[in-house]
């Protein structure tokens, strides 16, 4: 138990001091993503101030359109991140593993992020997000190439959020629980403000792109086809809806009062030649993280997120989150057919 109102600093070095062989190393990227992320909540809170607000005229790997801000806090995450403490560096935002000056010293960390998840919500000032994972280089390795890194969720050692909304809200797990922590902008901290939070087993409310429903799968139509028909249906209750548009707020809701989050896998996609809309490295292994740390579960409909075992650097999966009985009944449908 940490006492609310903890500086995420103390609360870093008070876990720190329970393990007698802690290096600090750990500890230190904490406190490095915690200074990008204070970073990043001053940027975009200025917004069109500044004049960051619109598109940057190219696209990452993936072909998706770059936002300024993508490459903004790209470059902020990085600065942050190039502080000795890591081994290297993946990121949404980058087409290949970003390995460190060789002035700077090599730590034993990985670390991937996206740096601003929705970020197509900057333009019309609607919530976005840092998301972010940890895991540990393979011993040995100095200079890490992708194949270090595809490790599956189960191996990262942390994972967390950071959330600009009204507020700059930090979620941090670090395999033993979910903590949120809040930037007080007086004094430059982030302060614990709920502890061990965790996601009702059950809820009324889900979130799903419905303009996609057309290319669904059927167990798919089945069950959002349910949450529709209200207490008339099988279900019998009525579902509310929810779409930011930002996957980070979209947890963060089902973290503070239940729900699920479904990015299904669809007919156009597949298509396409996709997996899957959201990526591995940097959404749903860390997201799936916290989600299951909060006692929720997180799926692809098929199987544990956590449990896959990553091929490429930018894999796509399709993705279920949230409170354990509603996605128990999606996996369910898909894969007792
Ligand atoms: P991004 O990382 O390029 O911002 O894309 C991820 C975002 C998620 O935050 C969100 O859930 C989803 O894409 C929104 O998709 P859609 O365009 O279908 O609304
Ligand atoms: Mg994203």
């Amino acid at each position: 138990m940490h006492q609310i109102g903890t500086t995420l600093t103390q609360f870093i070095l008070e876990e720190q001091r329970k393990y007698s062989g802690a290096t600090g190393e750990f500890s230190c990227v904490l406190n490095d993503i915690a200074l990008a992320c204070k970073k990043i909540a001053a940027l975009t809170s200025k917004g069109d101030l500044i004049g960051v607000l619109g598109s940057a005229g190219s696209e990452n790997v993936q072909g998706e359109e770059q936002k300024k801000m993508d490459i903004i806090t790209n470059d902020v995450m990085i600065e942050a991140l190039s502080r000795g403490h890591t081994a290297a560096l993946a990121s949404e935002e980058m087409d290949e593993v970003y390995n460190l000056p060789k002035h700077i010293p090599r730590g034993h960390y990985l670390v991937t992020f996206d740096p601003l998840d929705g970020s197509s919500n900057m333009d019309v000032n609607v919530s976005v997000g840092t998301i972010f994972s940890i895991i540990k280089a393979p011993e040995g390795v100095t200079n890490p190439t992708a194949a270090d890194f595809m490790q599956p969720g189960t191996t990262q050692v942390a994972a967390g959020y950071c959330l600009y909304g009204p507020s700059a809200i930090m979620v941090l797990t670090t395999g033993k629980g979910v903590n949120m922590f809040t930037l007080d902008k007086d004094c430059g901290e982030f302060l614990l403000t709920r502890e061990d939070v965790k996601i009702p087993a059950d809820t009324k409310e889900f979130a799903i792109n419905v303009s996609n429903q057309r290319y669904w799968e059927p167990p798919m139509q089945r069950y959002i086809g349910e949450c529709l028909a209200g207490v008339e249906g099988v279900r019998g209750k009525d579902f509310n809806m929810r779409w930011v548009a930002s996957m980070v707020a979209e947890i963060h809701r089902i973290l503070t009062r239940g729900g699920i989050f479904i990015y299904p896998m669809d007919s156009k996609m597949k298509a396409a030649g996709k997996t899957g809309k959201l990526r591995l490295m940097y959404e749903a292994n860390p997201m799936g993280f916290i989600v299951e740390q909060a006692g929720g579960m997180a799926s692809t409909a098929y199987e544990r997120i956590m449990e896959i075992q990553p091929s490429d650097l930018h894999q796509r999966v399709p993705v279920v989150m949230g409170s354990r009985n509603e996605v128990e009944l999606v996996v369910g449908y898909h894969t007792n057919r």
